[in-house]
């Protein structure tokens, strides 16, 4: 603050609130700092209203838009627009390419140009054009003349326009939008993000307003889109409270002038509970801070979504006749954050684990041009679900958002965009100045943005810097320093909260070696996908955790991400009956079960709720979103990760997982309802429940009761539920206290028999004869395999990938899959004659005649001796098929794999009742 310019006055009479009289005349003391100061009791100075001094128009309708490459700067400014799209804001030119499910070509990404025409306002000593944010670089130019630009698609930005603004007639507002991709060689390539799994909607997405202060003195308007007023809790002790206030003040004026500066408290109800005043004189043309402190006698903490209490901070700028002639008005929550290595997050001294969702900012058929119905309707099935946390992913959100945020009591991750890389091209390269200074000039943007909001806990310098970065083996690392620089910035900006990071997979074996993050930032998360892009269970990952615990045993750690792909229309009859596709391959089909997320869901949470030393953690992703690169499920360019998908219409079941693990309200919900055409008629039948007890009937008659200590993090699973032929209406009750909650789903059972695609964890397929598969079912021990791996370590391994395809059958999609080793399948079965057929072939290459013997035996009676299958088929991938009768008469048929050198193998299993 250049404190030279803050002066004692001369004593000038201000009016002050009622009854605060005493020190409302300044002496003169010649030093700088000292400044007489009054605090009002909460029963004074009622006249301080939330009334606005400043006004401001919108500027969101009657634009006229043109996505054009092609047109250069001089044509646009000469332009009239009369052959450009009428648009209003928000808006974006990639609403449909770059959100939808259908994603098939990439999405624009190019120069959109606005204009507008609008009327010089006749009030207002100083105006300010205010824009919400563009993406990703906006050029913008007024009656001509430009005003500047602004780099970074996500933070407010505003241009000083009183003298630019025409003294009659209509203003010309021109602004040319920019998302092309950072490529070498151009711009954009010192602007972050760099990359990220999502897409970079172009335009004018959030806001424009045109804002006029009521004098050429007011609260500054040019602190990087900044209130101009900053506050946090300063003490708390007992129930008194202190708020500590900057103010930043700028003067357009010519004279120098003496102002008072005042600050109050109003509580939720718009009584004064505190407030408190400062005398300056403001040197003509001079920016000056002042800092103050106010009292809050029984303050009502913000205590996150049990008690998400708002107080209304008022700070006013008031001239020596009393009129108050500028005033920035913010919510404002009074807390005391803590985080702690060993026991986690503690809120006003509360220990509460922060279990939270990430969430990014488009919305289906629209990309970021949302409304704040949208912002809405996801905040509020965020809260339905009971998550008491959001991280607000990869960039800095709306202010709405922000707010809304806070109003619901959601603890709040706020981020920079720094995503994935820190130069262009990858990780070799070093990073450049200018891109330095924009993640700086970002991150001062975000927090200053955000300064005042309740609902934020923490600073994230940027997530998965490290892709692809191995300091290792290219002697450079480009991530540390950086991320080092912006840790310490975000200090300097906002020593009251933390700093935090969002580390790629520092320390996981499957190739993920990259450069480590680990006690850089003040609290730190890491993103794993532990079950899904690679390791084999939620041991493995609690042990993982453990480790990056005692590595770093001061910095405390939280799972930034973890989830799963899941499509509402795909389905497993056993999730670990197959291995996951968890990316685009090129694969014309990448099957995301619904029900192997879920189990995903189960795993990993349950590690993370057992180890208290954990933080927070954050479900990637809470809704599915638009990623242009991604093709998996039964979406085009959608991550599908989502708890809900892309239009919010479908809450998939591990969103009741989380609801009834995290939400006070009683839940019973009866897990894969959309899989409706059974390919078993012996199921297990899953219910998230919280409530006391839980009683399953099919059709009527009640199969069984749990009780939630018999549910396991409340799963609740009734085995072997037998369906008849036909319609099968399944009620689970949950008794809660007395009240019951129902739910009911209707499953079809319209197949005879047993078909199992082994190795396969997606139900469904189809032979040429109609008969239905069911996915891996009723298997003890193996393991599943592809013959062409989708996704995964395999993938990734480098090692060629053989795509030999299958011959000798007109159903190759049912031999995709194999199970291996030595297993067994336990098939609940009606006594009765069957005939069996088993479907093999040799998955591998490197298999001799002789190099695979196994024989099979059906309930303990060998029926398949030492069978070769290469010896048999007479080539590598070539279907066999070998069929034989059983007769059942214990309720089960017991197939047993047992090979005698190598593995076992078997591709699919068909049995018919004869
Ligand atoms: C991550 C990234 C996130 C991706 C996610 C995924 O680690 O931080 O941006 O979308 O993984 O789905 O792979």
């Amino acid at each position: 603050m250049p404190k030279s310019l803050l002066r004692i006055t001369t004593g000038p009479t201000f009016a002050a609130p009622r009854k605060c009289r005493k020190s409302t005349h300044f002496a003169v003391l010649g030093i700088a700092l000292a400044l007489a100061a009054c605090v009002c009791r909460a029963d004074e100075g009622a006249r301080v209203t939330p009334t606005e001094v400043r006004a401001s128009q919108a500027l969101t309708q009657g634009w006229k838009f043109v996505q054009d490459d092609s047109l250069t700067d001089a044509a646009a400014l000469a332009a009239t627009g009369q052959n450009w799209q009428d648009v209003s804001l928000p808006h974006t030119w990639n609403a449909q390419d770059a959100a939808s499910t259908n994603a098939t070509v990439p999405y624009k990404r190019g120069l959109g140009w606005y204009r507008l025409e609008f009327d010089t306002p006749e009030a207002g000593a100083r105006k300010w054009l205010e824009f919400g944010a563009a993406s990703i670089v906006a050029d913008v130019w007024l009656n001509g003349q430009k005003l500047g630009q602004h780099q970074g698609a996500f933070t407010a930005f505003r241009f000083d326009v009183t003298d630019k603004l025409a003294a009659s007639g209509k203003n010309v507002l021109l602004v040319k939008v920019d998302n092309r991709e950072a490529v070498t060689g151009k711009e954009l390539t010192a602007i972050a993000p760099l990359g990220g799994d999502f897409n970079m909607s172009g335009g004018l997405y959030r806001d424009v307003k045109l804002v006029e202060t009521a004098a050429p003195v007011h609260f500054d308007l040019g602190d990087m889109g900044g209130p101009g007023v900053y506050a946090r809790t300063g003490a708390v002790t007992g129930s008194r409270a202190t708020v500590d206030v900057r103010a930043k003040l700028k003067s357009d004026s010519t004279q120098d002038g003496d102002y008072l500066i005042r600050v109050s408290v109003l509580d939720a109800s718009g009584q004064l509970a505190g407030s408190v005043q400062k005398t300056v004189t403001l040197k003509a043309g001079s920016n000056v801070e002042v800092a103050q402190e106010v009292a809050v006698d029984h303050a009502h903490l913000w205590q996150g979504v049990d008690d998400p209490y708002q107080y209304r901070l008022i700070a006013e700028l008031v001239k020596s006749d009393g009129t108050t002639i500028d005033k920035v008005i913010q919510s404002f929550g009074i807390r005391q954050l803590r985080f702690d290595p060993n026991a986690g997050f503690f809120l006003n001294g509360k220990h509460m684990p922060l279990h939270g969702v990430d969430l990014h900012q488009d919305a289906l058929g629209k990309g970021w041009a949302i409304s704040t119905r949208d912002i809405d309707e996801s905040l509020g099935l965020i809260k339905e679900m009971g998550a008491n946390s959001v991280r607000l992913a990869h960039y800095p959100h709306s202010p709405y958002t922000l707010e809304r945020a806070s109003q619901l009591g959601l603890v709040v991750w706020a981020e920079l965009p720094l995503v994935n890389q820190t130069s262009i091209p990858g990780c070799g390269g070093p990073v450049t100045d200018a891109f330095k200074a924009n993640a700086k000039q970002q991150l001062q943007e975000l927090i200053r943005q955000q300064y005042n909001r309740a609902s934020v806990a923490m600073w994230s310098v940027g997530n998965e810097t490290t892709l692809g970065c191995r300091t290792s083996t290219t002697g450079i690392d480009n991530v540390t320093p950086l991320l080092k620089a912006l840790h310490a910035l975000a200090k300097a900006e906002d020593s009251s909260r933390v700093t935090t990071y969002a580390d790629l997979g520092q320390d996981v074996p499957y190739g993920h070696q990259f450069t480590s993050t680990g006690g850089i930032t003040d609290i730190w998360a890491i993103n794993r996908y532990y079950l899904w892009y690679y390791g084999s269970s939620a041991a493995e990952f609690g042990a993982h955790v453990d480790a990056l615990h005692a590595k770093y045993p001061n910095q405390p750690i939280g799972i930034s991400e973890y989830g799963a792909g899941s499509a509402v229309t795909q389905h497993s009859d056993n999730p670990l009956g197959g291995l996951t596709e968890s990316n685009n391959t090129g694969q014309p089909v990448v099957y995301q079960p619904e029900e192997y997320a879920s189990y995903v869901h189960e795993q990993i949470y349950g590690a993370i709720a057992s180890r208290k030393y954990i933080w927070g953690s954050y479900v990637w992703n809470m809704f599915d979103f638009g990623s242009g690169t991604r093709n998996e499920g039964d979406v085009q360019g959608v991550n599908t990760k989502g708890l809900v998908t892309y239009d919010r219409k479908t809450k998939k079941d591990a969103f009741y997982f989380y609801k009834a693990n995290l939400s006070s309200e009683p839940v019973t919900y009866i897990t894969g309802r959309r899989y409706t055409n059974r390919a078993y008629a012996t199921v297990d039948v899953k219910v998230y429940s919280n409530t006391d007890s839980v009683q399953l009937s099919l059709n009527g008659t009640t199969i069984g009761a749990l009780t939630q200590d018999q549910c396991t993090m409340k799963v609740c699973v009734f085995r072997n539920v037998k369906l008849s032929p036909g319609a099968n209406k399944l009620t689970a009750s949950g008794n809660h206290g007395g009240r019951t909650v129902n739910d009911w789903v209707e499953w079809s059972l319209n197949t005879q028999g047993v078909r199992i695609a082994a190795g396969q964890y997606t139900t469904g397929f189809t032979s040429s004869t109609g008969a239905l598969f069911g996915s891996d079912n009723f298997f003890v021990g193996g393991t599943a395999e592809w013959l062409v791996p989708k996704s995964g370590v395999a993938l990734r391994s480098g090692v060629p990938i053989d795509r030999t395809a299958v011959s000798g059958t007109v159903d190759p999609q049912l031999f995709a899959n194999v199970r291996r080793g030595r297993f067994s399948y336990d098939i609940p079965l009606d006594n009765g004659m069957y005939s069996v057929t088993l479907g093999f072939l040799e998955p591998g290459k490197a298999t001799a005649v002789g190099g695979r013997v196994f024989s099979v035996d059906a309930n303990g009676v060998t029926v398949l001796p030492d069978l070769d299958v290469l010896a048999a088929a007479g080539a590598y991938r070539t279907v066999i098929t070998r069929t034989f009768p059983v007769t059942v008469t214990g309720g089960r048929l017991k197939l047993d794999f047992k090979p005698s050198v190598g593995e076992a193998v078997v591709s699919n299993i068909s049995i018919t009742k004869n």
